[in-house]
């Protein structure tokens, strides 16, 4: 079957077309999503006869099936989104029929409505701007990305919610939005500021249990569906890092979730409820263990329109943490894992991480079966390549084909986004010619000085390949080897601060509370014997093997263990000789990913080339200072009395 390779025209290669790298909506415009996918078929898949057929005989999901040979294909879909997943699947060469593993697959901006995005590293919102202008070509291009991918939600604010966000100005904004997406398969959801009733003066509270804050939420809920007929819900962060939620008023976390849920019901609605907390209920506990403190007591007492979001480790979308064991002790409550593309704590758009590996061994603990949902925080802005390097490009598609797929592995995602994405068949047609040239002309002229010859592409595919799979691995080792966790500069967390310690800060938010180092030793004890005992938190066999530091998984020791500097790794190294052989490993990855990139020069066009290489220096930068800082911090207390 023809790819989508062959049918493309490659030249101006800015990153602008992510892997989609053809011309974006040249056609009229047609209505409806079996709309979309005809249009998409007749434009990039050019000679070739697709019928298209809703079929209401199959599954009542977004799957497809695709039937009949090269040139004649029947493309069927229970949904019109269906259709246009199916539509995307035949461009990428794909022939088979599938059908989504999750229903809801969701990206959540954290994008303000000034237009700066929390934790955005690739330029301002491209929803939001003081002007309140929404550039509609970009988002339709958005939205085809997206669609591309299979993603079929959106968030279109952060979680830390303005009240504004609810006022009629921004609703209508809102739903220009949805217009722009509804055609691509995409509903829009909001977060929501859970005092709004009371921080926009419409209440004198917000209290979940007042019988005129529920009349507002529902006045409020009946409000959008007039306009938006297809939306989606809200997501909530209340009681978490001083937003406001339902303890300020002495109800707990099922008293706020239930009265939106009500709300949002009547109109098919559901709210997605953060359970990223700590420092409210339970003060003083260790952090990693406060979500389950907070929400396992009210396991059973949620609306079935409620499902419970989670970061996939319990602390913090650190570059390795031990699953979260919400995901195991809610057991009659409805749960949707929260991933985060925007790399806060991995090098920002700076560094290069494939994330899938990271996700996919999320998934080798938690059984997405446990899921209902997943959702991404974006990594997306107006920068021209969208993600700010060309290779977080690859975390967006990442997302987008594990929420489809959550059984695929890393390997297969980065093989397909390579070829979408980097590989210029021009080039390598002429670059493989050069070097068939070079060699006959050896042949015939071996006086001739040799040139250096290229690598071949099928080379520099599979060390591109590697590369990738190779490099987050790469940042656990160069940042936080061992189960070291949040050592991060505070604020910004680029760059480490192992000897963070700010008086007037919550401890939660200090380095030194995390690495505990001392003169006897560095981690955080959280076994049940002598420590928080979070690893009780875990159902066997993690709970004894954690709980144990002979059979606590290397990668996590220091996570759980308190342990002494001349402890015996199973290396044979003590532990100080250990970390410094992770972050030398770990920079030495850097260099090595450099001299990749260099090989794959010839193979690269000149722009995204140059700017990759770029970013890769800044990165070895990086990772050098976590190396120096780090092994000095903690060397330092070896060498103590
Ligand atoms: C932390 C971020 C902060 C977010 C918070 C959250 O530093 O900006 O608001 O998570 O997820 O990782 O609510």
């Amino acid at each position: 079957m023809m790819s989508l390779l062959s049918i493309l025209s490659v030249k101006a290669e800015d990153g602008s077309k992510l892997w989609l790298r053809h011309d974006v909506l040249r056609t009229a415009q047609v209505n409806g999503v079996e709309g979309k996918a005809s249009e998409i078929l007749k434009l990039y898949y050019p000679g070739k006869q697709v019928t298209l057929n809703i079929d209401a005989s199959m599954p009542a999901n977004d799957g497809y099936r695709i039937e009949g040979s090269e040139d004649n294909i029947t493309l069927s879909a229970h949904t019109q989104s269906g259709l246009l997943y199916g539509a995307f699947a035949l461009l990428r060469g794909e022939n088979e029929s599938s059908s989504p593993f999750f229903d809801l697959r969701i990206l959540n901006h954290w994008d303000n409505l000034d237009g700066s995005i929390e934790r955005g590293y690739a330029g301002e919102s491209i929803f939001w701007n003081d002007s309140l202008e929404i550039d509609h070509q970009k988002i339709e291009a958005y939205a085809m990305a997206n669609a591309s991918i299979g993603i079929n939600g959106t968030v279109l604010n952060n979680v830390n919610a303005s009240p504004k966000m609810l006022t009629e100005v921004y609703l209508n904004k809102v739903k220009e939005i949805a217009d722009i997406l509804r055609p691509w398969g995409i509903r829009v959801y909001i977060s929501v500021n859970f005092g709004s009733p009371k921080a926009l003066g419409e209440v004198e509270t917000a209290d979940p249990l007042n019988k005129k804050v529920r009349r507002w939420w529902k006045k409020k809920a009946d409000e959008i569906y007039s306009i938006i007929p297809d939306f989606g819900g809200f997501l909530v962060k209340a009681n978490s890092e001083g937003q406001p939620g339902p303890f300020d008023y002495d109800r707990t976390h099922a008293d706020g979730a239930n009265m939106l849920a009500d709300a949002l019901k009547p109109h098919g609605g559901i709210v997605m409820w953060r359970s990223f907390v700590y420092g409210a209920k339970h003060k003083g506990e260790d952090r990693v263990m406060q979500a389950v403190s907070e929400f396992k007591p009210h396991d059973g007492e949620f609306r079935d329109n409620v499902i419970l979001q989670s970061k996939n480790g319990p602390l913090d979308f650190q570059p390795r943490e031990p699953y979260a064991p919400i995901f195991d002790q809610m057991q009659k409550t409805s749960q949707m894992a929260e991933l985060q593309i925007t790399q806060e704590y991995l090098g920002h758009s700076h560094h290069l991480v494939f994330l899938a590996p990271m996700w996919e061994e999320f998934f080798s603990y938690v059984a997405p079966e446990k899921l209902k949902g997943i959702a991404g925080v974006a990594n997306i802005g107006l920068d021209t390549n969208w993600c700010g390097h060309h290779f977080a490009q690859s975390n967006w598609y990442a997302f987008g084909r594990l929420a489809w797929n959550p059984k695929m592995s890393s390997k297969q995602i980065a093989e397909e986004w390579l070829k979408l994405t980097l590989e210029d068949q021009d080039l390598i047609a002429k670059n493989e010619r050069e070097r068939g040239n070079r060699r006959a002309s050896r042949k015939e002229n071996s006086s001739q000085q040799i040139r250096k010859t290229h690598v071949p592409y099928s080379t520099v595919y599979n060390s591109l390949l590697d590369m990738m799979l190779r490099s987050r691995e790469a940042c656990v080792d160069y940042m936080m080897p061992n189960g070291l966790h949040h050592i991060f500069k505070f604020d910004h967390h680029y760059g480490p601060q192992p000897d963070g310690f700010i008086a007037s800060y919550p401890l939660e938010w200090c380095p030194v509370y995390y690495h505990k180092a001392d003169k006897d030793g560095l981690g955080f004890d959280r076994t049940s014997s002598t420590g928080s005992g979070a690893t009780l938190q875990y159902p066997e066999p993690y709970r004894s093997m954690y709980d144990s530091r002979e059979t606590c998984p290397e990668e996590f020791l220091l996570w759980f263990h308190h342990v002494p500097w001349d402890y015996k790794m199973k290396s044979g190294r003590t532990l100080m000789e250990e970390l410094e052989y992770r972050y030398q490993r770990g920079v030495n990855e850097v260099v090595d990913f450099i001299a990749t990139w260099q090989e794959a020069k010839p193979y690269i066009d000149a722009q995204r080339w140059q700017e990759v290489n770029d970013k890769l220096t800044l990165q070895l930068v990086s990772a050098r200072e976590w190396q120096r800082v780090c092994t000095e911090y903690f060397g330092s207390f070896t060498k103590a009395e």
